[in-house]
């Protein structure tokens, strides 16, 4: 049996996903991308986890990219058949995780694994982090919704900068241009990113996965973000979550949101 290259850790609602590939700087194999997709969805449905963080093994990397050795003899075909199916079975699906998920980046953040972190929710870097879409370098282009979700995040003209040149940039710069929320020293990272996902937890989980969805719609080509929303905010009043926020505070005192 293989080892998995997955470590999945569930500490009191806080789920933690590692990616362990050292010998490869945590590089996205086909193994990796399906072990990940399982974990995110198992989580969907498990009562205990609330908030999931997903970072690389070692000092060195978060993910240093899809695997070179593994695409490097692909054809089109192959090519635009495993960017969809690695689109839709995990990138998507890591963005419309009904919980929220954080990208805590503990060094470099490449190719497919700076697209990982953007399809997280939120992204926080070790000051040693170095991030980039190197693709064009390879002679490819981001095929894990980096030419979409990084303009969507940064910027038309810094996406443009920024997948053009192929160039890395430092933590210090990813905070400048909003590519990161936070950036903190490598050995507070995870505290970092467990301190966010508990406030994060302490809300109602209803309504966060609401307000994912809601925000989410705003992206989305023939949707209208602000009718979404309208729909979302209406359907919020029906639920057991709002029922108990609101009782909760007109009683002082911290609500017990159903599900936890
Ligand atoms: N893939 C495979 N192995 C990798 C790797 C990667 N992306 N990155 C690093 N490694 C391996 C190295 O080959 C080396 O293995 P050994 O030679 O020891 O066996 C080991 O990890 C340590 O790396 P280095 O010796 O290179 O370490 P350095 O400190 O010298 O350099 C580095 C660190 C991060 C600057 C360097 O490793 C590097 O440039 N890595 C490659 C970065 C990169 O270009 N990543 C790929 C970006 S393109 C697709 C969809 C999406 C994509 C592709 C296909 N389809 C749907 C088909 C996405 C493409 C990308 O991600």
């Amino acid at each position: 049996m293989p080892q998995p290259h997955l470590l999945s850790i569930l500490n009191e609602g806080v789920l933690t996903l590692t990616i362990e590939r050292p010998e490869a700087l945590n590089a996205l194999n086909s193994r990796v991308i399906a072990e990940l997709a399982q974990a995110i969805d198992a989580a969907q449905t498990n009562a205990a986890a609330h908030v999931i963080i997903l970072t690389g093994s070692g000092s060195k990397a978060f993910v240093a990219g899809a695997d070179i050795k593994e695409f490097a003899d692909f054809d089109a075909p192959k090519g635009k058949e495993l960017a969809r199916l690695g689109q839709e079975s995990l990138f998507n699906r890591i963005e419309r995780s009904a919980k929220p998920v954080i990208a805590a980046i503990n060094g470099f953040a490449l190719g497919g694994g700076l697209e990982l972190a953007l399809a997280s929710h939120v992204r926080i870097a070790s000051d040693t982090a170095k991030m980039g879409l190197p693709e064009v370098s390879l002679g490819v282009i981001p095929g894990y919704g980096g030419t979409q979700r990084l303009p969507q995040i940064v910027g038309k003209g810094k996406a443009m900068e920024m997948i053009l040149t192929a160039r890395m940039i430092g933590a210090e710069d990813a905070l400048a241009c909003g590519l990161v929320n936070q950036v903190v020293a490598l050995e507070d990272l995870l505290p970092a990113a467990d301190k966010m996902a508990r406030s994060m937890m302490k809300n109602s989980p209803k309504a966060l996965q609401t307000a994912i969805q809601a925000i989410l719609a705003g992206y989305e080509d023939g949707i209208n973000g602000f009718e979404a929303e309208i729909t979302c905010f209406g359907a919020s009043f029906e639920t057991e979550d709002f029922k108990e926020g609101t009782q909760a505070f007109i009683e002082k005192r911290k609500p017990q949101f159903p599900g936890k």
